[in-house]
């Protein structure tokens, strides 16, 4: 009778620590899974960003950055929001030659910055559009800007608005 009760004991022991390590494993599962969502993109840097400014009644604007993806795996930049309270949409443009007529496209498949590489969106090339602008672009006031990448990385960035300093640079030759 002695020894059944301290085989039970025993097993009791036993199933509990299974139910220990189970725990322990489901918890640190359950972790790596939330780590996975929160992803941010912090491998990703944002060199010199800034929104041009624009006269008060303007209905489209233009925001400028070069992305530096410091990672060791090519990442893309599939899509931008910006807060309601600036313009209602903002998208991946680039601009093409038609003939002699630059014109702008929208990107929809998004811009790919490989390991290590910085890509340029400015002036005359990529750049990010801003439609609907509720007030123009004051310059002094700031543009915030989500970009969003491929594998639900995002990325939260606050731009000064400024005059197009290559522009006014350009105006006094
Ligand atoms: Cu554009």
């Amino acid at each position: 009778m002695l020894s059944l009760f301290k085989s039970i004991n025993q097993l009791l022991v036993a199933s509990c620590l299974v139910m220990l390590s189970l725990f322990a494993f489901s918890s640190a599962y359950a972790h790596g899974h939330q780590e996975h969502h929160v992803n941010q993109a912090s491998d990703m840097s944002v060199i010199n960003g800034y929104a041009r400014a624009t006269f008060p009644l303007a209905k489209t604007g233009a925001a400028y950055f070069t992305l530096h993806n410091q990672g060791d795996t090519a990442k893309t930049l599939i899509g931008v929001s910006v807060s309601e309270a600036t313009a209602s949409e903002a998208q991946i443009h680039t601009t093409v030659m038609d003939g002699d007529v630059m014109k702008m496209r929208e990107l929809e498949d998004g811009v790919t910055i490989g390991a290590g590489e910085k890509v340029a969106f400015e002036s005359g090339g990529h750049h990010i559009m801003l439609l609907g602008l509720r007030k123009g672009l004051v310059e002094g006031s700031e543009v915030t800007l989500t970009l969003r990448f491929e594998n639900s990385d995002e990325l939260n960035i606050v731009l000064p608005v400024k005059k197009d300093e290559a522009k006014s640079h350009h105006n006094h030759h």
